[in-house]
């Protein structure tokens, strides 16, 4: 049976949380790369293959999964992915309610906690590519200035403040509280929530590089976050072998 495939194009952009979710679920993936044109023109194999009907929303990223099946929405594809890493051996054992070793809270008000701090990323990526693509050289300078001096800086305080109404934001957004059940100690965890954080300033600001983007320089825990979530091995690994792109 074939493995997942993920299918973007040649860039981080909206396919690279997909990409960082399968890195640190340990799941081997085809990435499948269409070639990209910054010039807007469609590329003839992105256009044959949205011609096929396959992509169920006409667009990538999508996600086939081994058994064949497909999904769109790059949100979606990276929450289906950290869902599936939850699957472990405990959840055999029937510890379900206790622990799971994956990348997706376990409690439905953390979930959608973790969606929420999705969702404000996304904003973020969206105010982006919006001043990016804007042809109108005053009209983009202007929605650059909005991003740069309001936007940005009114999210960031919030971030700041969502890592640290959680362990005083020493460990990640979100996943197992720090507690012992039996002999083990559960401590907070890698979720999606820090994934999508990451992916956005790392892919959209650092210009990929393992580097702290100074717009983090005035939030210290947002910083060290960045940081332990770059340093996660299989995220490490990752980000040194993906093939270098522009954007
Ligand atoms: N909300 C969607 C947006 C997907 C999207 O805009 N995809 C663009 C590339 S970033 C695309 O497929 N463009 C080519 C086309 O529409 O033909 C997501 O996050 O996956």
């Amino acid at each position: 049976m074939a493995g997942y495939k993920l299918y973007y194009f040649d860039a981080r952009a909206k396919g690279e949380k997909c990409r960082l979710a399968l890195a640190a679920a340990k799941i081997d993936f085809e990435d499948v790369r269409f070639k990209v044109s910054l010039t807007g023109e469609e590329s003839e194999e992105w256009a044959k293959e949205k011609a096929s009907g396959r992509p169920p929303l006409g667009q990538m990223p999508f996600l086939v999964t081994p058994e064949g099946k497909i999904l769109g929405q790059s949100g979606a594809i990276m929450k289906y992915i950290c869902r599936k890493a939850g699957q472990s051996k405990l959840r055999e054992l029937n510890f379900d309610n206790v622990y799971s070793s994956g990348l997706c809270p376990e409690d439905s008000f953390d979930e959608t906690l973790a969606d929420m701090i999705h969702d404000a990323t996304d904003d973020l990526r969206n105010a982006v590519i919006k001043f990016f693509f804007e042809k109108d050289e005053a009209k983009k300078a202007g929605l650059e200035k909005e991003y740069n001096e309001t936007t940005l800086p009114a999210r960031l305080e919030k971030f700041e403040a969502l890592l640290k109404s959680r362990d005083e934001g020493k460990g990640f957004f979100l996943g197992d509280k720090r507690m012992f059940i039996y002999l083990f100690l559960f401590c907070l965890r890698l979720t999606y929530a820090d994934i999508s954080f990451f992916d956005f300033f790392n892919g959209y600001i650092a210009g990929g590089q393992p580097t702290i983007p100074k717009e983090l320089q005035k939030f210290p825990l947002l910083a060290e976050h960045y940081n332990r979530v770059l340093n996660v091995p299989e995220i490490k690994t990752w980000i040194a072998k993906r093939p270098a792109s522009f954007f």
